[in-house]
């Protein structure tokens, strides 16, 4: 009989996140934006760090889209390299996902140059040993599209008995919405199947539970307006074999990405449910923000809305206000606001009406409308 250690009170805690998409151009936003949009990318990697010095966890596990391109620049990759041998209090685990796939020679080429002993690049499907008694498994994409399940192998995976870890990049089947509307192909139970106490997934850029012991940890910086959920990552503490992974989300984004719609009744007024409508002053440094705004307004609110806009918009690390939705409602008494009568008066009835008149094309209608708000800005600042 051999006496059994006692069993320590964490087998392995680590930090599971993905899709950090180093190097995005981030095309469609000015060049001081898209500068601060990567910079915060490239601090996600110090900020995994802190956490997993903060939680005891000794490995990062990255699920994949590390990079953002097969050929990023040689400093991006350089930058996250010496950024992961600063934090040598970890071991890094880097995957490839989709946009960084395993053939994409030129990246990993230079990444195992520049890559210090606490990184290890997972570059093909093969058991890992990241402790003593943890295996993990990973499913590195060869290409941008695979089209295949490339877990599969970890079912069959001979790995003794130590507890088993996988990693994988894409969708799982029946969940259509992926991030890149590639075909789903990862099982949704290819945990339990194949007898992996947790999966790690990544290319889902938000974060999701996908069964108990399986999970997309979502990118630590958000890059659109689409996921409505705080960029986090997931610190996953496994107490043993048989022990179910406790998974606790910590909260990763530097900046926040907020689209509001904002629906006005054509009898309120629009300066103050827009300021109701805006995030607090003391984070709008960091916000990128995305009003959206319907339903209908008197002339004079809004040009009011329109000046509210343009006051708060350099509060801003990034403002766009849409306010082509928003229809004019108007009486007499807002027409007065301009000329009682004359030949302004006389262009503003003829424009309010041209506005309102359902059987005018949408553009003539729409041309109307922008000259009548003209007209009420003009006589405002009169
Ligand atoms: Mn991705």
């Amino acid at each position: 009989m051999i006496a059994q250690e006692p069993r320590r009170p964490h087998v392995f805690k680590f930090i599971h996140s993905s899709d950090l998409h180093l190097g995005k151009p981030f095309g469609r936003f000015p060049e001081d934006v898209r500068a601060r949009l990567r910079q915060a990318r490239a601090d996600a990697l110090p900020r995994l760090a802190a956490l997993a010095r903060d939680n005891d966890a000794s490995h990062i596990l990255l699920a994949g889209d590390t990079f953002d391109q097969t050929t990023p620049a040689p400093n991006i990759i350089r930058q996250a390299m010496n950024m992961m041998r600063a934090a040598d209090h970890v071991t890094w685990i880097v995957m490839p996902g989709n946009h960084d796939h395993s053939n994409a020679t030129q990246l990993w080429r230079q990444a195992m140059e520049d890559a210090p002993p606490n990184v290890f690049l997972l570059l093909t499907p093969e058991p890992h040993a990241l402790s003593a008694d943890v295996t993990l498994l990973p499913a590195p994409p060869n290409e941008r599209h695979p089209g295949r399940d490339l877990t599969e192998w970890f079912t069959g995976a001979k790995t003794s008995e130590a507890i088993r870890i996988g990693l994988a990049h894409g969708s799982v089947t029946n969940f259509e919405s992926s991030e890149e509307g590639g075909s789903s192909v990862i099982p949704p139970d290819r945990a339990r199947v194949a007898g992996l106490t947790y999966l790690g997934l990544g290319d889902w850029h938000g974060q999701l539970q996908i069964a108990p012991d399986t999970w997309y940890s979502g990118a630590p910086e958000a890059d659109g307006f689409k996921h409505d959920h705080t960029p986090s990552a997931l610190l996953v503490d496994i107490k043993g074999p048989r022990a179910p992974a406790e998974v606790t989300s910590l909260a990763t984004g530097a900046l926040e990405w907020r689209r509001v719609s904002l629906d006005l009744m054509g009898d309120v007024d629009a300066a103050a449910s827009h300021a109701a409508a805006l995030p607090a002053l003391s984070g709008r440094a960091t916000t990128l923000f995305d009003l959206v705004v319907t339903g209908l307004a008197a002339p004079m609110q809004r040009v009011a809305l329109e000046r509210a806009i343009a006051a708060a918009s350099p509060d801003f690390l990034w403002h766009r206000a849409d306010i082509d939705g928003l229809g004019l409602v108007h009486d007499t008494g807002d027409l007065d606001a301009i000329d009682r009568q004359g030949a302004l008066r006389a262009a503003a009835e003829v424009l309010a009406d041209e506005a309102a008149d359902d059987s005018l094309p949408p553009d003539t209608r729409d041309t109307a409308q922008a000259a009548l708000s003209l007209l009420f800005s003009y006589a405002l600042e009169a």
